[in-house]
């Protein structure tokens, strides 16, 4: 049997808000659920393992999988939310229940979407994992928007360059030390390959007892990855490209999968870019670790740390404190965060 949720008092405020809406016909009805009251005992505990334009997959503790809407006045569900919902059998569309409430986030992964404005990919993570991969053709910048935004919410992120075997010894040795400065910044950063199967296990290491996303750009091998590590997962994966050499954004909407041994993977769909217009400049700065020692010190207080005199950032730059890539795709970023915010949009924080 369910057993019947406490309901702290911003959930019953929550409902009791619902309610009242309902009940002045506002939205009542508008969910495909006829439904004049929402019984508190009958909410059921549940986590959401899939998210589906207006519906939700949500599993309840038994393991029982239900598809549900979600109410109007819940304001974003997302993979890995923990929800209370109600039960309701609607024989036509399938659908079993509507989400009333939504759980205060541990932690939530967003990103800008031009349209939509700020978009979470998936909550109460305790895990990011940042794939990259030889192809499509590895982009650094890529990897330090990733960890920035992981640093904004305060996740250590682990880096993985896949496909490796791709990679003759020369090459390898090449993008090893072109990613050493990960490394050295106490990132974990793992090589993997789905076709020879390096780095599989200690990948599956990492993921044991804890709630991980996996994110980076369209066709790196997210999902064979998590095929890899997780042989019932059947996820669907496409080819990259052969015009583009990008990848074909075949996983289109974020699952949330068990691992035997205790934990979750949340396959998340690729990106071609991830921008970071919705964080303020001086997060975005924060998020390069290696930085924050220098903050605060630059001659001028609104130091842009480029030609400005007295800057300590430069200054480390240039005594190779500072990796130089590091400190140019952090100017990159400044500069294409502005061109990809929408006009629509106001920077963050001024
Ligand atoms: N050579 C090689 N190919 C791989 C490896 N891992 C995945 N691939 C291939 O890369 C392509 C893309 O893999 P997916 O797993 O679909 O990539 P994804 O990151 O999930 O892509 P999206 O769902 O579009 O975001 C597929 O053709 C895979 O077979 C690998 O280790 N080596
Ligand atoms: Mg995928
Ligand atoms: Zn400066």
């Amino acid at each position: 049997m369910a057993k019947k949720p406490k309901l702290t008092q911003r959930q019953k405020r929550q409902v009791a808000a619902n309610r009242s809406k309902r009940l002045q016909g506002k939205h009542g009805g508008q969910d495909g659920q006829q439904q004049a009251h929402v019984d508190e005992s009958q909410l059921v505990k549940g986590t959401v393992i899939g998210r589906f334009g207006k519906h939700a997959d949500v599993e309840d503790s038994h393991g029982n999988v239900s598809r549900c809407h979600i109410r109007r006045t819940v304001d974003s569900v997302v993979c890995g939310d923990n929800v209370l919902f109600s039960k309701g059998d609607d024989a036509e569309s399938g659908v079993k229940g509507v989400i009333e409430i939504v759980n205060d986030r541990h932690s939530v992964l967003t990103r800008p979407d031009f349209y939509d404005g700020i978009k979470p990919i998936a909550a109460n993570i305790d895990n990011i994992i940042v794939v990259s991969a030889i192809l499509p053709s590895l982009s650094t910048n890529i990897i330090d928007r990733y960890l920035v935004a992981c640093e904004d919410i305060g996740i250590t992120p682990v880096i993985v360059l896949n496909k490796v075997e791709l990679l003759d010894d020369d090459a390898r040795t090449l993008v090893d030390k072109q990613l050493e400065v990960y490394r050295q910044l106490g990132y974990r950063l793992l090589f993997t390959s789905c076709k020879t199967g390096e780095g599989i296990q200690a990948l599956n290491d990492l993921l044991k007892d804890s709630v991980s996303v996996f994110v980076g750009q369209s066709g790196v091998g997210k999902s064979s990855l998590i095929n890899q590590v997780l042989p019932d997962a059947d996820e669907l994966t496409g080819e990259i490209s052969d015009n583009s050499g990008l990848g074909q954004h075949t996983t289109t909407a974020a699952k949330l999968l068990h691992l035997p041994a205790g934990g979750d993977l949340i396959d998340s769909p690729g990106v071609r870019e991830f921008g970071l217009w919705h964080i303020p400049t001086e997060r975005i700065t924060w998020g390069f670790i290696e930085f924050r020692d220098y903050l605060g010190g630059c001659k001028f207080r609104d130091c842009k740390h480029l030609n400005d005199p007295g800057c300590l950032l430069r200054a480390a730059v240039e005594e190779g404190k500072i990796n130089a890539e590091r400190f140019a795709s952090y100017h990159k970023i400044l500069v294409t965060m502005d061109e990809q915010r929408p006009s629509h949009s106001q920077p963050p924080g001024g």
